[in-house]
């Protein structure tokens, strides 16, 4: 056997197992590793939820490694100290309520603490639509296609992946519940854009508005901004992980119940 057929053997048999056993039925199904997904994924999976991140990209981080402007330091209030030292993330105080963070080591940490914890982060993998069932109205699941292939302009049909569910953390444009709201009306969930900027305000108010939006579909991060037309924060991170963490409780909370 040569080795060029070993090396496509092996990567074709292992990821189809991968993605029969735990990826196209899973428990939640998470769209975006940004800040506020990748912390979600981690407090859900180490509950033992069997937890996939879909990113578009080919990266994880999101907006992280943009840092403010370029500049590769990013700012987290005290209210998240716990969620950094909960993923051993080094913050240095730099004034009586703000900590300074190094952009690589948070979007590498958060993406290291929620593979460690059991989540599955598929890349190149675009959510363009959901799994709807009515009586009652909920989400079951999300459709996707490679990001390739919209952008090659080629016509393929997409696959499915089933969830208990899933997680709008796709950042400013809240692209899934962007895409519920349009192909089905009759829910009457509007996004209505996410407003100027005023960082203390927009802290506190992402994690309050984080939950659940109708059954089997939550939001979380600055999808939540976008939907309830909340205020924008700028580079600082605390909301985020804060909201990331509580959409985690909310989910698996809901999923015990359903039981
Ligand atoms: O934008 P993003 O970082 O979202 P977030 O977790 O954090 C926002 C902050 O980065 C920052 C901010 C607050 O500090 O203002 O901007 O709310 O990450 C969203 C991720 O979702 C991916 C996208 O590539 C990015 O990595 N994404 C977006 N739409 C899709 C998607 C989609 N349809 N399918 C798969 N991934």
């Amino acid at each position: 056997m040569s080795l060029e057929w070993r090396i496509s053997k092996l990567i074709w048999e292992y990821t189809s197992k991968d993605w029969v056993e735990n990826i196209i039925k899973n428990d939640v199904t998470i769209v975006g590793a940004g800040p506020s997904g990748l912390t979600a994924s981690k407090y859900l999976a180490e509950k033992g939820l069997k937890t996939v991140i879909v990113e578009k990209k080919l990266s994880f981080g999101g907006g992280i490694g943009g840092g403010g402007m370029l500049l590769h330091k990013v700012v987290v209030g005290e209210e998240a100290k716990q969620i950094l030292d909960e993923m051993n993330i080094k913050a240095v105080k730099a004034d009586e309520r703000l900590y300074v963070v190094d952009t690589y080591e948070l979007m590498t940490k958060l993406a290291y603490n929620a593979i460690e914890a059991g989540a599955k982060i598929v890349y190149g993998l675009q959510v363009d639509d959901v799994i709807y069932r009515e009586n009652p109205p909920r989400i079951t699941g999300v459709v996707v296609m490679w990001s390739a292939i919209p952008l090659s302009g080629l016509h393929v049909d997409p696959l499915f992946i089933e969830s208990k569910a899933v997680v709008d953390a796709t950042g400013h444009e809240a692209e899934v519940i962007s895409i519920v709201s349009k192909k089905n009306p009759s829910l009457n969930i509007s996004v209505r854009g996410e407003r100027s900027a005023y960082a203390e305000l927009a802290e506190k108010l992402v994690v309050d508005y984080t939950g659940k939006i109708i059954p089997g579909l939550y939001a979380t991060g600055m999808s939540v901004a976008a939907i309830y037309n909340l205020p924008r924060m700028g580079p600082i991170f605390g909301g985020m992980l804060l909201s990331g963490k509580k959409i985690a409780e909310i989910i698996y909370n809901d999923i015990k119940k359903a039981q």
